[in-house]
């Protein structure tokens, strides 16, 4: 028997009114066999993964490869985010503006009511504290989830700072986010589980005005944990703006210099195009050292000094496996040495775990993500796609020390990114803020399998926060220049970059070689910042001069070189023309500065 039934709140933790009376209401509702308040204790950790071990959700990989380490493998038909099934429900319409699935609160209320009851039936209900950023940190914000899955618990408790010490400064009166989460696969007295309970029908709903999120049927990464996505970017998005701060989906990293120099840089990139690789670069270039601060999620807030500050929000990384290895990224490998759960990977026969990308040769006797031996010749992959390792950020070799700082650190620099095979040159600076929030607001990527639908179609994808923007992505846009003039009236806004790692040449293949080497794009960007070299002010913004890229010990023919900071008229006609028909779709709520900007583009080109 699980050692879960067993399980009772310490004496000491509290049990605000509030909460209680809200646990109270789910639990009516949802009818669970039983309630357990989480205490984020390492012994309970430990029962919860005993029990998931027991229950055949996890299956534990051998301990001498991989320390206390566990592989999930879901539902096939539960791998991913369902942006169709996402759905900000704000009291008008207007509000979720043209980019976010609405639906009237009221009857989301009414259907979730309905799915929900009765749906934890034979199942436990875990109350989830929570704290996004370091515990009391003037920057962070508390929530809680409640949730009948275990894996969805142990999730948050690596991906979060889970736990009493959240309840108590709920008890002590602060604010916190309800999250209410159920997999909705009730259990009949004496039936048999099975090892990823979810649902075929989806809902991840929102409730901005209210602060609240309401999931149902998945199990999945953001679908499920609640304080990733939905509440650390769509409330938080709408709670950012009401508070005059922003809540992104970008990395936060510490670049020094062989000089000693230190810039700190917040990069937005669309899901799977590479934040947790660029969080953790390992500097091809001598003398260099890149610290991670956060891979996904960062909240920026001005300071009584009007300096832009930010901190990662999260605790740990749920991160892409695929095309993670020694190679790309060797500090994520390296924290992965114990302590991991992994999703949806590959299983070696040794008991270890493999996922594409990992060794550049596949071992014999893969097990593949679904359970079935794997056939090489089957030319599916052995692991999904979006299969995911989630692992404390305490464990990355390149954490910076002061990576959960209270007070954050000041950015410097923004960058914005996306997987783009032509159009896009390596890298552009913004003229200015507004050019920048332009650069921002344009972001296009080819999707990927980050999230249900089709992969490789190029998409808009404004700030890498399309699927996460609680608001009108027209009024966060208004926001984000809005932030800039504070900003500027105290003294200054970071500057403003645009990369593209993903140009390819014309037989396919990646002219920029990536990963290690961006650092030489961050030798620009620092020498940008201290105004050490100038740029050409090129039709789409401050354009680097090839002589000024350390590409020393690179073997890139000067034909790539050439390509890859090339800025065609043609491409870059066809571009206007998108960006001024994605611009349409916001109508009357679009900002006049940024049309100024698309004005400027087409003059300009
Ligand atoms: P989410 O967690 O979904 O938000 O994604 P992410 O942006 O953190 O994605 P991640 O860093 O895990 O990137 C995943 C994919 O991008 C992997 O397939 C990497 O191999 C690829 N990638 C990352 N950096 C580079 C790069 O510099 N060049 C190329 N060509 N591919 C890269
Ligand atoms: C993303 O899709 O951008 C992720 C993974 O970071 S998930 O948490 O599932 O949204
Ligand atoms: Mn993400």
């Amino acid at each position: 028997m699980s050692l879960i039934a067993e399980q009772r709140p310490t004496a000491s933790a509290p049990r605000p009114a509030d909460v209680a009376a809200w646990v109270d209401d789910i639990a009516r509702l949802t009818r669970p066999d039983r309630v357990v308040w989480c205490t984020g204790s390492t012994a309970e950790r430990h029962d919860l993964l005993q029990g998931m071990v027991e229950t055949g959700t996890l299956l534990p990989l051998n301990p001498e490869h991989r320390h206390y380490s566990f592989l999930a493998r879901s539902d096939p038909d539960d791998v991913a985010r369902v942006e169709s099934r996402t759905f900000i429900c704000s009291e008008r319409a207007a509000d979720a503006g043209p980019t976010n699935n609405w639906a009237d609160p009221t009857g989301m209320r009414m259907t979730l009511d309905g799915l929900l009851a009765g749906s934890m039936a034979g199942r436990t209900l875990y109350v989830v504290p929570f704290s996004m950023g370091p515990v009391g940190s003037p920057l962070a914000k508390l929530g809680v989830q409640v949730t009948d899955s275990p894996y969805v618990v142990v999730s948050t408790a690596t991906m979060t700072r889970m736990g009493t010490a959240a309840l108590e400064l709920i008890a002590a009166g602060a604010d916190w986010v309800r999250c209410v989460h159920s997999v909705g696969a009730p259990l009949a007295p004496g039936a048999e589980d099975v090892p990823w309970p979810c649902n075929p029908t989806k809902y991840i709903s929102h409730f901005p005005e209210t602060r609240e999120v309401i999931s149902f049927g998945s199990a999945y990464g953001g679908n499920a944990i609640l304080a990733k996505k939905a509440f650390a970017l769509r409330i938080a998005s709408v709670i950012a703006r009401d508070e005059g701060w922003l809540a992104e989906h970008m990395l936060l990293m510490r670049v020094t210099d062989p000089a000693g120099r230190v810039a700190h840089v917040a990069a937005a990139f669309p899901s799977a195009c590479g934040k947790t690789n660029f969080a953790m670069l390992q500097p091809s270039l001598p003398g260099w050292t890149v610290e991670t601060i956060g891979d996904d999620i960062a909240w920026l807030r001005p300071d009584a000094d009007g300096r832009l500050r930010a901190i990662n929000p999260e605790a740990g990384f749920f991160g892409v496996a695929p095309g993670t290895g020694p190679a790309t990224n060797a500090a994520a490998i390296d924290a992965l040495w114990g302590n991991a759960i992994f999703t949806n990977v590959a299983l070696r026969d040794d008991g270890d775990v493999w996922w594409e990308g990992l060794t550049d040769e596949a071992p014999a006797g893969l097990t593949d993500w679904r359970g079935e031996p794997w056939d090489a010749a089957s030319g599916r992959p052995a692991a999904h796609p979006n299969s995911r390792f989630t692992v404390s950020a305490a464990q990355c070799p390149s954490i910076a020390d002061d990576w959960d700082d209270p007070r954050g650190v000041v950015v410097d620099a923004i960058v914005f990114g996306g997987r783009r095979s032509s159009s896009v040159p390596l890298v552009v600076e913004a003229r200015s803020w507004e050019h920048g929030v332009f650069l921002g607001a344009t972001v296009s990527s080819e999707t990927t399998a980050a999230a249900e639908g089709p992969v490789g179609r190029v998409r808009r994808d404004p700030f890498a926060m399309l699927p996460f923007c609680g608001y009108d992505m027209a009024d966060y846009f208004q926001h984000w220049l809005d932030v800039g003039d504070s900003l500027r009236r105290a003294g200054g806004t970071p500057h403003v970059f645009q990369v593209n790692w993903f140009r390819r040449g014309p037989a396919g293949e990646y002219l920029w070689p990536g990963f290690g080497d961006n650092v030489r794009v961050l030798d620009w960007i620092m020498r940008r910042l201290h105004g050490e070299v100038g740029a050409e002010d090129g039709p789409i913004g401050l354009e680097p001069r090839a002589r000024d890229l350390d590409l020393d010990g690179l073997d890139l023919p000067p034909a790539a070189l050439g390509e890859l900071l090339a800025v065609h008229r043609d491409e870059w006609e066809a571009e206007a023309e998108g960006i001024a028909e994605h611009f349409a779709t916001f109508g009357g709520r679009m900002p006049a500065a940024l049309l100024d900007q698309l004005t400027e583009l087409r003059r300009r080109l």
